[in-house]
């Protein structure tokens, strides 16, 4: 079998996605995801100018033979462009493989290790209230776990963005998408401060309204020192959260062993570790809880399957990362791995076709993540179990979006 055509098509049903393409001269079709959020077109010229004439040819069954050529033969390795790149063809490859073994991809991996994923979705709110009450929906809707962010009192004040949300709720409207995507990077301002007192009033409030059974999570979004984090962390402790996210820039990951000495709260990192050796070190000193890397940014399945098997012997399970703006298709390869790992932890989950433009969404694509009450699935079907409509992708082109950019209140910049 050879490789005929490769491409990376960019796609804005809704909010960019970058689709990978990939044809055989046997007449199978694979599908991967090359999503860099706020950086894609350069995901889809690394595909389409660099990767792709190098695979035209090539036996595109030999996966991890293309994996290391693309990665180690391209000398330069590694970062969140290329390895986004590689991950969309390495995942495209994973569905061809499954299509020419009539078996779904979890079942290529060593099979189903239960019978569903469990999943986390996110809930935000202005006040304690708003953010209370959206929990309380996702939990009549099956879920159990859901991560709640505090959009004012934690100083984050994106100020569109909360006075968006908050017209929403009071008109009884859904809630806009979480992250602001606007053509120039919309500024906020964020001081810890505030951030650091709010929170566990928060999480009181949280737990006294919701009780104990729902798992409660934070994304600390890389904001703070080892030493803010570490007090974060210890202060959070009674409220029993499933993990506290990214209390430290991934600079800084050293620090999570000053947070470890300090608490027991489980704590989750990785959605900016962008290749297997960086996650060596937190790994194998037991500094996490959740390797929350993304399957399309890693590495792709090739590399997510390595990580987990690295993590195995520490007791450290998966999280990955997939956030909205992963496409349906960069959900269900993550939702394979989850099925197929022995230590699967917890996986995000953002159900596009329940969001803004899921009319373009469900045109786009076909099939993919299933949810039972709590537990995320894929369709038993050769491949990935999602195909994509050309002609519907290249409708909707792509439309200049930045990720917002957060400046402490003397103006300087902080980690978003
Ligand atoms: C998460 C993430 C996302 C990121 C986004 C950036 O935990 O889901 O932190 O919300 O901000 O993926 O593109
Ligand atoms: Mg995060």
């Amino acid at each position: 079998m050879k490789i005929t055509r490769c491409e990376a098509i960019v796609t804005c049903p809704g909010r960019n996605f970058v689709l990978v393409k990939i044809e055989t001269d046997t007449g199978l079709t694979g599908w991967g995801d090359a999503t860099l959020n706020g950086r894609e077109l350069a995901a889809a010229a690394a595909v389409n100018d660099h990767l792709v004439p190098a695979l035209i040819g090539e036996d595109p069954l030999r996966i991890e033979h293309l994996w290391q050529s693309l990665y180690l033969g391209a000398y330069w390795r590694g970062g969140p462009v290329l390895n986004t790149a590689l991950s969309g063809i390495d995942v495209a490859l994973w569905d061809i493989l499954g299509k020419e073994a009539g078996q779904p991809v979890y079942q290529l991996l060593g099979g189903r290790c239960r019978d569903g994923a469990l999943a986390y979705v996110h809930a935000g709110g202005v006040t304690p209230e708003m953010a209370a009450d959206r929990a309380r929906q996702f939990m009549a809707q099956g879920y159990q776990c859901v991560r709640v962010q505090m959009e004012a009192t934690a100083g984050s004040s994106y100020n569109e963005k909360v006075r968006g949300i908050a017209a929403a709720e009071s008109a009884g409207k859904p809630m806009p998408q979480p992250m602001v995507q606007a053509d120039l990077p919309a500024v906020g301002e964020w001081e810890p401060t505030p951030y650091l007192r709010a929170v566990p009033r928060f999480f009181d409030y949280l737990r006294k309204e919701l009780g104990d059974e729902v798992e409660l999570l934070h994304d600390v979004h890389q904001r703070l020192t080892p030493t803010q984090a570490a007090g974060l962390a210890r202060e959070l402790e009674p409220y029993h959260l499933f993990w506290l996210e990214d209390p430290v820039p991934p600079e800084h990951k050293d620090g999570l062993a000053q947070i470890r000495a300090a608490s027991t709260t489980p704590i989750a990192i990785g959605e900016l570790f962008t290749d297997i050796p960086t996650c060596v070190g937190p790994v194998v000193n037991r500094h996490l809880d959740y390797l929350r890397c993304d399957v399309g940014h890693v590495g792709g399945i090739t590399a997510a399957r390595k990580l987990a098997a690295l993590c195995e012997p520490f007791a450290v399970k998966t999280g990955w990362h997939a956030p909205p703006d992963l496409s349906p298709v960069g959900h269900a390869a993550t939702v394979h791995v989850d099925l197929a790992v022995s230590n699967f932890g917890l996986q995000e989950w953002w159900p596009h076709e329940e969001h803004a433009g899921a009319e373009m969404v469900r045109e786009v694509f076909d099939g993919g993540v299933t949810r039972r009450g709590p537990y995320l699935d894929v369709p038993a079907k050769p491949g990935l179990g999602i195909e994509v409509n050309e002609d519907a992708a290249r409708k909707f082109p792509y439309k200049r979006a930045y990720l917002p950019v957060v400046r402490r209140a003397d103006g300087g910049v902080h980690p978003w």
